[in-house]
């Protein structure tokens, strides 16, 4: 496969509605998860993707495999786990168009990942491994885990990408900042939005961002996102901005997996850095135009009618 990756996939209620979960709203069953998001939209693109992860032997997991597997994603290696849970969370709108998660997925089966789950053939086969700042924090064996791929990775010629992923309600009352600067500092792609990199190195500022970043040597290409203004892809000697790309925006959650998947698609289709930097902003803000993660990843078809017009 081209790309692989490694991360927990949940169960996702959607509500169909504005009113708050208090109130009973009507849900959708979707399924979520930075990594799986990224895989899919690999997949979608015209690519080839590998999703690696432990679900519950539970209805649940068997829903999280067929959804996956049916946009074509190599699911050979997921394990069921069948004494701990597959993880759930629930979707609710907030008044200012944001939306807040609840979480159901302490000692989830994906939390009990160890570095036997790992496959290294197809890390070492792969072109690029791609991994969130989320599962580190699962647990101590999660954080092995990546551990454990990274270096399978290095030991072959498979690029490594990293988005941060910060999710303050999964950091509880721990700092994860050095862990995760650190996991930056071995990676060959640093993806990552604006506000995660004011928390990682403490500035907004792009030209700050850059030299913190590209101070370490194994970093080649870096991508900071901010939403619907737009975001920069660099290299270690050029920096291009990308101008936000118009679009019906309903939920905004996974569009920075989208903006991952586009930029991986563009690198594994040896393009020029701007342009995926340009295939990342489309794939990004379209996929914030359905409620769910996935539904609004878009095809390479659509990419190309996008960029055609
Ligand atoms: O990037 C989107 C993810 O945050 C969402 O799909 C859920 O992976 C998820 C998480 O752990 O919050």
């Amino acid at each position: 496969q081209q790309l692989v990756t490694i991360g927990e996939t949940m169960v996702s209620f959607v509500p169909q509605s504005n009113e708050p979960l208090r109130y009973g709203t009507t849900l959708k069953m979707c399924i979520a998860g930075a990594e799986s998001n990224t895989a899919v939209g690999i997949q979608k693109l015209g690519g080839t993707a590998s999703f690696i992860t432990r679900l519950g032997d539970d209805c649940f997991g068997q829903y999280i495999l067929r959804m996956i597997r049916a946009e074509g994603v190599d699911t050979a290696h997921i394990k069921f786990d069948p004494e701990h849970p597959t993880g759930i969370m629930f979707k609710e709108p907030l008044p200012n168009q944001e939306t807040a998660v609840h979480y159901y997925r302490l000692d989830s089966a994906a939390s009990h990942m160890t570095p036997d789950d790992i496959p290294e053939d197809s890390i070492k086969s792969a072109e690029i491994f791609h991994f969130s700042g989320i599962t580190p924090i699962l647990g101590k064996s999660c954080r092995d885990t990546i551990y454990s791929a990274i270096e399978t990775a290095k030991s072959g010629k498979t690029a490594i990408s990293f988005d941060p992923n910060i999710r303050k309600k999964l950091w509880k009352d721990q700092d994860f900042t050095a862990l995760m600067k650190e996991l930056a500092s071995m990676s060959d792609y640093v993806l990552l939005g604006l506000e995660e990199a004011a928390v990682l190195y403490g500035t907004k500022e792009i030209s700050r961002i850059i030299s913190n970043v590209f101070s370490s040597s194994s970093v080649k290409f870096l991508a900071v996102k901010n939403g619907s203004a737009g975001a920069w892809v660099c290299d270690s000697d050029h920096t291009f901005f990308i101008p936000p790309v118009d679009c019906r925006c309903i939920e905004p959650t996974g569009a920075g997996d989208a903006f991952n998947a586009g930029f991986l698609s563009g690198i594994l289709k040896s393009k020029p850095l701007e342009i995926c930097g340009t295939i990342a902003a489309v794939c990004g803000s379209k996929a914030t135009e359905t409620p769910g993660d996935i539904e609004s990843l878009i095809t390479e078809r659509e990419l190309n009618d996008i960029l055609n017009h």
